[in-house]
């Protein structure tokens, strides 16, 4: 065969996937809700990634972010409230081979689902996951969530919220094992791509914190920062991400962070006035817990019938032993 019929044939057997191809549904998203821009970088980052949509799986707990894997046409579980981490962390290691992504909400990560999500970091399996920020509980219309802004009035905090939020970064970045933390907001749709392109490049327990705009309930809570791109930081690195010329141009505020400071990246989270924009903080030597299992050993047939047989010995009772 000469090099050009080898050539036809190795690009005919490649699977190529248009945007469509990941395409579900219309998103039942209010119109200017933040989860449309998110769906919509998850898209562009299959198709570009060439991600072959039957092994790759989005799982969810409960929430209006949680309804994603309906949109993806892609293996999906819109699964229970808060235990959107544990479902993926077994779909993980029962099959290694699925690109798995997640998508929680502030409510379903921060509150009901708080002791999955740090076990989940400590733990460092290889996945993706996006955590919807939107600062409330969008889906059953308005109660104030752990990242509510003191002083949010809701329909469980008619007077405001009495707490100040709880700081996702900051609870990431500490946690034993943290790999890879980065912040994305929905209106930068190139940062948006790019954070979440560099998430799935990285191998363990990908982080991004994605503030999201939620017009129903909170429409105004995040208008100082979309109106002033002043208070934007943009942070870039030769490790970490490099934004366009053009964005510079509107995002003049720009700090040089290295992703492998772990002290600096804590000093930048717990930032307030200010929202950093980029990668906090990357380290991929962190094991992950899958790897340190091995756990493609327990999948042959020998193996699990032995290891079953092995443990019902345990509480098998021998005649001469009970005599
Ligand atoms: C065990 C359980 N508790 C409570 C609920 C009710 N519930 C459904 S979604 C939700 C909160 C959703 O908020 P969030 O996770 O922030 O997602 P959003 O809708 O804002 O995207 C609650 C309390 C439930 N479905 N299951
Ligand atoms: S209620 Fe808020 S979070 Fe839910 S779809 Fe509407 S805008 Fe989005
Ligand atoms: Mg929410």
């Amino acid at each position: 065969m000469n090099m050009l019929a080898t050539e036809c044939l190795l690009e005919l057997c490649e699977e190529r996937h248009e945007l469509e191809d990941y395409q579900s549904g219309v998103p039942r998203w209010c119109s200017g809700c933040g989860d449309n821009a998110i769906l919509a970088a998850v898209q562009r980052l299959c198709r570009d990634e060439g991600l072959r949509p039957e092994k790759t799986v989005f799982v969810s707990g409960i929430g209006c972010s949680s309804r994603f894997p309906h949109y993806m046409r892609t293996y999906g579980f819109h699964g229970i409230h808060g235990r959107a981490l544990p479902v993926a962390e077994g779909v993980r290691l029962a099959r290694p081979d699925l690109n798995v992504f997640v998508n929680t909400g502030d409510g379903d990560c921060c509150s009901i689902g708080a002791a999955h999500w740090i076990h989940a970091i400590r733990y460092n399996m290889n996945m993706t996951v996006f955590l919807h920020d939107n600062q409330i509980y969008g889906l059953t219309k308005m109660q104030a969530s752990p990242t509510s802004p003191r002083g949010t009035k809701s329909n469980t905090t008619p007077r405001g919220s009495t707490l100040e939020a709880l700081q996702p970064l900051s609870v990431t970045l500490g946690v034993q094992n943290v790999s890879f933390v980065a912040q994305a907001v929905d209106w930068i749709p190139e940062m948006l791509y790019d954070i979440v392109k560099a998430a799935y490049h990285h191998k363990g327990f990908s982080f991004v914190r994605i503030v999201q705009r939620c017009p129903e309930w909170l429409p105004k809570v995040w208008d100082p920062w979309l109106h002033d791109p002043q208070r934007i930081t943009v942070l870039h690195h030769e490790r970490g991400l490099q934004p366009s010329a053009a964005l510079s141009q509107v995002y003049r505020n720009r700090l040089e962070h290295d992703p492998s400071n772990l002290n600096r990246a804590r000093e930048l989270a717990s930032e307030t006035d200010q929202i950093p924009v980029g990668i906090l903080f990357r380290d991929p030597s962190v094991p992950c817990y899958e790897d340190l299992r091995q756990t493609g050993k327990l999948h042959t047939p020998e193996l699990i019938k032995s290891g079953l047989e092995a443990e019902l010995d345990k509480f098998t009772v021998w005649p001469q032993a009970a005599g």
